[in-house]
């Protein structure tokens, strides 16, 4: 059983063929996530990370760099520590199978496992995959590809250790069983038990003659053969509690919480590893979490297509947290995911510079304005339906978030904390300080609106603070909070009627500058050329078969055509604001909105073509401009009742906004 004070999490060691890409960026910010969490909860965390520096591929590696193995690993080595510290990778030890006390404790494993009559030597013939450095069957191997790479592989025969994996078959099944946690999400437990239950587990070879592999631990019985990588690389996660942190920690920390993976090592994890740990006679780690594969712009990362997705480039064009913010917000975990520019940049827009940027930023210029630079304390309701909903949420939300971690739902996490961030988006839109601040009657129902919000951002910056810890910093200073997020919270932290004292605010440079999309800053991936771009603001009506489609204007057609002031004034432009807004069914670019008019009016829908640009939720509580005289017209057999108003031209580079706070219906002219 693993103790429910400590947290113990692993990311896989990489492998040092390469420098580190987004792919593993991204198992090691989820780590990260989650030992943040746990370490602000209370939880006695241990977080390793690493590298796996032996095998054929590090070996060639270094051959191709015309250098000796450990001198290539040395130099590749900082590479990867240097990215983590940049992404503010908080782990508590790396490992480097190169240390000599890891090798000694894989020797001493094998010698063991050795002892007890579970290594033996046999003559082995096999296909081998040079690039995946393992034998396939005679039915693995199609046209005498690799099934996994489906580069040629060779015919092999050589004498062999073997470790007796075969036997521990049913074991396995039955732990697996018994133990729904043990393999997630639930997708991969299948597989790997749909393949365990409907064929034959054999013994795994377990060492490489050195006339063929070098670059590996010398098996201590027999000195012309090397450990196989995997056998080597998985004891890492036992050896690293030995000798990384200052005392032993294996009775404290084994089994492992979790270890994270990526689904490309799922077998290697739930079936080697397992029956390692099972021969050695140790608890099996509490779960094997595989999440899913990146691809870039919907293929393959690789460096032959030039699309390799490199960390830096983003770190230094838009920072640490709107890199982490953006691996969880769009992909459940478990699921693959494919990178693209423009969603990062639509993201960063709508989720950080106009989602909790904008409401950091606003609610404190308001507390500036009307409450003398201090949170006021709550008094007078200002709107007690949407205040009780707000608590209601509030309130509720520190226990889903847990469950959320508990479960690996980064997504649904960031998506409960942003619902907070729109429902006090709204709940300002609504209360309207500024036109309260008319009548110094209501200026105890202008407190409540500040105080309400402020306290709702103290506990969106503790709950932000696994996934973005900067910005959790910069919130809780600017809201002129002492937390220390370093050492674990105080309960009361995360309690919404925890006494909030009156303290005096700090308003700092806005968290989140808005990012163009074609700027400098948002070409952040190198070789890759941005993805198509979204179709125009304004309500096109999708092509039908039945419209034929319009000449190409001629140059003389395509020049700016005058209209008198006559025509203008009949187009009535008002100010609305966005109330809900949907994806419509089976268009990739339009939305459709509810937007209020204000004056108690019904909420007007209308369909914008803006889907590419703006996810809906962005667009809650937002203050738009919209032509309200527009004739009715149905898109995609939707009623369109008016046009919304955004710059671009083919493409939508932004939807029109105002920059004052003005009541919905406002004529702008
Ligand atoms: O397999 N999408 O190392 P490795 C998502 N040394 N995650 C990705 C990814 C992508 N496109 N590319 C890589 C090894 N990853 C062994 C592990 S552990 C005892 C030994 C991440 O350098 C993901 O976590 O090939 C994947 O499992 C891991 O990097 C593979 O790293």
């Amino acid at each position: 059983m693993s103790n429910p004070n400590t947290f113990y999490i692993t990311t896989p060691i990489y492998y040092v063929n390469d420098v580190p890409h987004i792919g593993h960026a991204y198992t090691t910010v989820a780590a990260d996530v989650l030992a943040r969490y746990w370490r602000l909860r209370g939880r006695d965390v241990f977080f390793l990370t690493g590298l796996d520096e032996h095998g054929q591929k590090v070996q060639q590696a270094a051959a191709k760099s015309g250098i000796d193995p450990q001198a290539h690993c040395d130099k590749l080595a900082p590479q990867f520590q240097a990215l983590w510290k940049r992404l503010n990778i908080s782990h508590d030890a790396f490992i480097r199978t190169t240390d000599l006390p890891h090798k000694s404790i894989v020797q001493q494993y094998i010698q063991e496992l050795f002892d007890l009559g579970l290594i033996y030597k046999a003559k082995y013939t096999g296909w081998y995959c040079t690039f995946d450095e393992r034998f396939w069957t005679e039915k693995d191997v199609l046209g005498g590809l690799c099934p996994d790479c489906a580069r040629p592989v060779e015919q092999l025969s050589e004498h062999n250790y073997f470790f007796k994996m075969g036997q521990y078959q049913a074991r396995l099944v039955d732990h697996i069983k018994h133990h729904p946690d043990f393999i997630r999400p639930e997708s991969r437990r299948n597989e790997v038990l749909g393949f365990l239950t409907t064929q034959t587990l054999g013994d795994l070879s377990i060492s490489r003659p050195k006339s063929r592999l070098k670059w590996g631990i010398e098996l201590p019985f027999d000195k012309d053969c090397v450990t196989y990588v995997w056998f080597d690389a998985l004891v890492n996660y036992v050896s690293a509690l030995e000798y990384l942190p200052q005392q032993p920690s294996v009775d404290q920390f084994w089994p492992a919480s979790v270890h994270l993976v990526g689904k490309d090592i799922l077998t290697t994890h739930a079936v080697y590893w397992s029956t390692m740990l099972m021969a050695l006679n140790r608890p099996l780690p509490h779960t094997i979490f595989a999440h899913g594969w990146w691809t870039v712009d919907g293929e393959k990362m690789s460096k032959s297509r030039g699309n390799v997705v490199d960390p830096h480039t983003i770190l230094d064009a838009l920072g640490a947290d709107a890199f982490r913010h953006f691996l969880f917000r769009e992909v459940p975990f478990g699921q693959d995911g494919d990178f693209s520019h423009a969603t990062m940049i639509t993201l960063i827009n709508s989720d950080l510079a106009n989602g909790v940027g904008n409401l950091l930023s606003r609610t404190l210029t308001m507390i500036e304005r009307f409450a003398n630079h201090t949170i006021p304390a709550a008094s007078t309701p200002a709107l007690p339906a949407l205040e009780a909903t707000i608590a209601a949420v509030a309130i509720s939300l520190p226990g889903k978030i847990e469950q959320g971690f508990r479960s690996l739902a980064f997504r649904e996490n960031l998506q409960a904390i942003w619902e907070l961030i729109g429902l006090c988006d709204a709940y300002i839109d609504k209360a309207a300080p500024w036109k309260l601040a008319k009548n110094p009657e209501d200026q105890p129902r202008i407190h409540t609106v500040l105080h309400t919000t402020a306290k709702a951002l103290r506990l969106i910056a503790v709950l932000l603070y696994p996934y973005m810890p900067q910005t959790a910093g910069q919130l809780a200073q600017q809201l002129g909070l002492a937390f220390n997020f370093s050492a674990p919270l105080p309960q009361t932290a995360y309690e919404w009627n925890a006494p909030f004292p009156e303290t005096k605010i700090c308003k700092g440079p806005s968290l989140f500058p808005r990012i163009e999309p074609h700027s400098q800053g948002a070409k952040t991936v190198s070789d890759t050329a941005p993805p198509p771009q979204p179709t125009a603001a304004l309500p096109t009506m999708e092509p039908s078969a039945a419209m034929p489609s319009a000449p190409s204007p001629t140059p003389q057609a395509a020049a700016i055509a005058q209209i008198t002031i006559d025509d203008f004034m009949k187009i009535q432009l008002k100010t609305a604001k966005v109330i809900s807004a949907e994806r419509v069914p089976k268009s990739e670019k339009l939305l459709k909105l509810h937007v209020s008019l204000g004056e108690g009016g019904e909420p007007r829908q209308i369909v914008a073509g803006i889907g590419k640009k703006y996810v809906p939720e962005a667009l809650v509580g937002k203050t738009i401009i919209i032509v309200a005289n527009l004739k009715p017209a149905k898109l995609m057999g939707i009623e369109s009742q008016g046009m919304v108003l955004a710059a671009g031209d083919s493409e939508v580079r932004g939807l029109v906004t105002i920059l004052e706070e003005v009541d919905p219906g406002t004529k702008v002219k």
